[in-house]
């Protein structure tokens, strides 16, 4: 046990696995995930870590005077104000690597999905359509012969790449760096990657530069035969734009796992034919969302057990 005294601040929802495995260690302190933390001053002073999912913006991080780690469920920690915590020197950790797998998994799902139409032909087998008017109608766009390129090549990105490969898809890819250990084809800007394309698959975080990097200039670029599929933040494409663009056939169709203002979803884009729409579900499996609440744990009985977070974010370095 590394210390019964610690207290672990777990605002809101979080998997109960997190909580099931903090308990074992640590005093647990659940409350509301609003806007202030209500807590008392002699309370706030108790809690040393904060295990979340979602946000923790500054007026949080600086109500907690003792506090010493943040354990951030996901691998985006967009929601964690990083730069209040470095200030602080508080540790942030975040879920890197163990769900990398299932979401590149359900991007190759979305981009067929999209392309093929598949679960609106499901729906047509469901609803009697098939044995009442005949088969569905063929889908207009196929995966074959397609140029992917992916904004993103990180652990994610590559995982998705490596398996696009037997699909017999060509692969570009933009970053701001060019990665040195692949042989996919660079592009230094995203705009010069839309126009060499015809499909573009989004796994970046959410930045000041990415946030509505996909605007109606990256969409005329990719083209009316292009797909957009956003498995990354909802915040990197401009919806409004994207909207439009799927409208009046700037590009042929998108499949989204994200969405800028989660869990509202635009009525526009629901009753758009051309698109395929899931509800933030990439990691969403139980062995996947389990090996991300034991990284949150982990994380937590390491700093404490040790001094030393399994997988501090780069903003709030470990002192080596
Ligand atoms: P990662 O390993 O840090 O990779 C991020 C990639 O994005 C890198 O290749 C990076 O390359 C690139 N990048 C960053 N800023 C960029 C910019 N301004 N322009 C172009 N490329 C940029 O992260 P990851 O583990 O793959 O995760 C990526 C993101 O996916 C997460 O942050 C999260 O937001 C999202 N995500 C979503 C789900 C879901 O449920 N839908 C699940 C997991 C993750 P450079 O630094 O060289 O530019
Ligand atoms: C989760 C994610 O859905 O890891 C991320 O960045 O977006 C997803 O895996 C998210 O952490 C909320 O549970």
């Amino acid at each position: 046990m590394p210390n019964a005294r610690v207290t672990i601040l777990v605002p809101g929802r979080i998997n109960p696995r997190v909580v099931d495995r903090l308990s074992e260690h640590f005093e647990i302190r659940a409350v509301p995930h609003g806007k202030e933390l209500e807590i008392s001053r002699g309370d706030a002073e108790a809690i040393r870590g904060v295990a979340v999912s979602g946000a923790l913006p500054a007026n949080w991080i600086e109500a907690l005077p003792n506090l010493e780690m943040i354990a951030s469920f996901g691998v985006g920690y967009d929601g964690v104000d990083v730069a209040a915590a470095a200030r602080r020197g508080v540790i942030v950790s975040n879920t890197p690597d163990v769900l990398n797998d299932e979401v590149a998994d359900t991007a190759i799902a979305l981009l067929i999905n999209t392309v093929r139409q598949l679960p609106q032909a499901e729906t047509w087998l469901r609803q009697g359509r098939w044995s009442a008017e005949g088969p569905y109608p063929l889908s207009p766009l196929s995966l074959k012969g397609r140029h992917v390129g992916i904004q993103g090549l990180g652990r994610i990105g590559l995982e998705i790449a490596r398996r696009l490969e037997p699909f017999k898809v060509r692969i570009s890819y933009h970053t701001r760096r060019p990665r040195t250990d692949v042989g996919y084809g660079h592009y230094a800007s995203l705009i010069e990657l839309a126009e060499a394309v015809d499909t573009l698959i989004s796994i970046v975080p959410k930045t000041p530069e990415t946030v509505k990097s996909i605007n109606a200039d990256v969409l005329k670029a990719l083209g009316p035969n292009g797909v957009l599929i956003n498995v990354g933040r909802g915040t990197t494409v401009d919806e409004t734009a994207l909207i439009a663009a799927l409208k009046d056939g700037t590009i042929a169709a998108a499949g989204l796992d994200v969405f800028e203002n989660e869990p509202q979803v635009p009525q526009a884009l629901i009753d758009l034919p051309n698109v395929s729409l899931l509800p933030h579900v990439a990691s969403a499996s139980v062995p996947t969302r389990n090996a991300m609440a034991d990284l949150v744990a982990d994380n937590l009985i390491a700093w404490f057990k040790t001094g030393r977070a399994l997988t501090p974010v780069p903003e709030t370095p470990q002192k080596p």
